[in-house]
């Protein structure tokens, strides 16, 4: 670990960087590598490698106990996860969702011509705010898409009484929750269907992939042929579909990582317990705290950046690309401020006031099974460096423009 005593020492500023090797967000959790070797061997021997072979059947088996619902219904990938929840229900006009989120939410019904209307969330909990929901219903809302952003659940209840209250569908993007509950109970099983990416960057991966978790026998059947071009048996096709399959060798690594979960929440609580003991003596910084009385999968470290704090979130941002500690504006500036939703919707910010005021504070640092308590260390020595200047004194030269 370099010296950090003195702006000095910065990269910014000439010092070598803290880390030789980029230090990413997003570093995948990976298993047992002799398991995973083991099945992609079994896989290349049988000759079945997609079209719901027996790994994706032993996945999907293994995920619905683990999540405690009846189906989990496997997909290539989170986004068409959603596409595919979204018109199984038959959800069109307008569907409400938060802006603060990754695009794909929005774009998941965008794609199918569906308005998604954007409300504003809870500063505190960066999920949905239930006013602002109900604020935003028309005569031509069909659903609600709620997210349990950086895994912590979504305002549920409310959320299904609203939905109760005017006759509207409610799903959940549950990208970030694998293995998170809420009030004890396993994410997965809430409202209608759950949606689970299985995305390199997420706590548990499958290469590329995702999910839908359902308690409902119909929905998972209609769900199934959709993910196979409505096929219902050879030369039957008896409903309009897409390919949304799983492939085996991504199952394999599935049913791999599931094996190692306990590790992966170890390492990031061990993390995240690190940041947040330096963190706590940094004036202007915050972590986004999670529950200790629920289980989380610890995968995000959100620090917000209050405005007194003395280097703004942007520079905090560029100073520490410089260390090569590739932090993560997520989900900055809010799907509003995206295309084609920009341009749609030009006054969409006046809606969203605190999802402006959030994605603009927010860092997300790097963790994960591959980043140590000591690799915190120096990220968080950076960062006490930076609290202790002046603002007024800008004592380091301004950071080169992002891309
Ligand atoms: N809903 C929500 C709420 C989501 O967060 C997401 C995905 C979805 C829906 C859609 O699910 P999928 O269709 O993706 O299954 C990344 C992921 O690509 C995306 O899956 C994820 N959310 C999002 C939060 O993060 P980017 O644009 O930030 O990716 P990228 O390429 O910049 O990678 C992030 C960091 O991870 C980089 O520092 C590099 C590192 N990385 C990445 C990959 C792929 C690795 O170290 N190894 C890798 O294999 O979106």
């Amino acid at each position: 670990m370099k010296p950090i005593n003195s702006v000095h020492d910065l990269a910014i500023n000439g010092a070598p960087p803290a880390f030789r090797e980029p230090i990413h967000v997003g570093r995948p959790n990976i298993g047992s590598r002799d398991a995973f070797m083991q099945r992609l061997g079994d896989i290349l021997d049988r000759r079945w490698l997609s079209n719901n072979g027996p790994v994706v059947q032993e996945f999907e088996q293994r995920v619905a106990e683990f999540l405690g619902v009846k189906h989990c219904v496997a997909m290539c990938n989170g986004t068409i996860a959603l596409e595919i929840a979204i018109r199984a229900l038959d959800m069109k006009g307008e569907v409400i969702v938060p802006s603060y989120t990754f695009i794909a939410t929005a774009h998941a019904l965008q794609w199918q011509e569906i308005t998604p209307i954007f409300a504003d969330i809870d500063p505190a909990t960066h999920n949905l705010d239930p006013g602002a929901v109900r604020r935003m219903i028309t005569p031509r809302t069909t659903g609600i898409v709620g997210v349990h952003l950086w895994g912590r659940a979504a305002p549920i209840e409310e959320l299904q009484i609203i939905a109760g209250e005017h006759g509207l569908h409610l799903i959940f993007d549950a990208s970030h929750a694998f293995g998170c509950t809420h009030e004890g109970r396993m994410i997965g099983g809430f409202a209608e269907c759950e949606v689970f990416s299985f995305h390199a960057t997420k706590f548990f991966n499958t290469f590329e992939g995702g999910a839908i978790m359902t308690n409902n026998d119909a929905l998972a059947e209609k769900m199934r042929l959709m993910r196979n071009f409505g096929f219902a048996g050879f030369d039957n096709v008896i409903y309009p579909g897409t390919n949304g399959k799983l492939i085996e060798v991504a199952a394999a690594m599935g049913l791999t990582n599931l094996e190692s979960l306990r590790g992966f929440v170890e390492a990031n609580k061990l993390n995240y317990e690190a940041y947040r003991n330096a963190l706590e003596r940094i004036p202007g910084l915050r972590l986004v705290e999670y529950d200790a009385a629920e289980r989380n999968n610890y995968q995000y470290i959100v620090m917000e950046v209050d405005d007194d704090f003395p280097v703004a979130r942007d520079d905090i941002v560029k100073i520490l690309h410089a260390e090569n500690v590739l932090a993560r504006r997520y989900f900055w500036p809010g799907c509003h401020n995206m295309e084609p939703y920009r341009s749609l919707y030009p006054h969409a910010r006046l809606v969203l006031p605190h999802t402006e005021c959030v994605a603009s504070r927010v860092v997300v640092l790097p963790t994960g099974s591959t980043l140590g308590i000591d690799d915190v260390a120096s990220i968080t020595k950076i960062l006490q460096l930076l609290g202790a200047q002046k603002s007024e004194t800008r004592s380091f030269p301004r950071a080169k423009a992002l891309d």
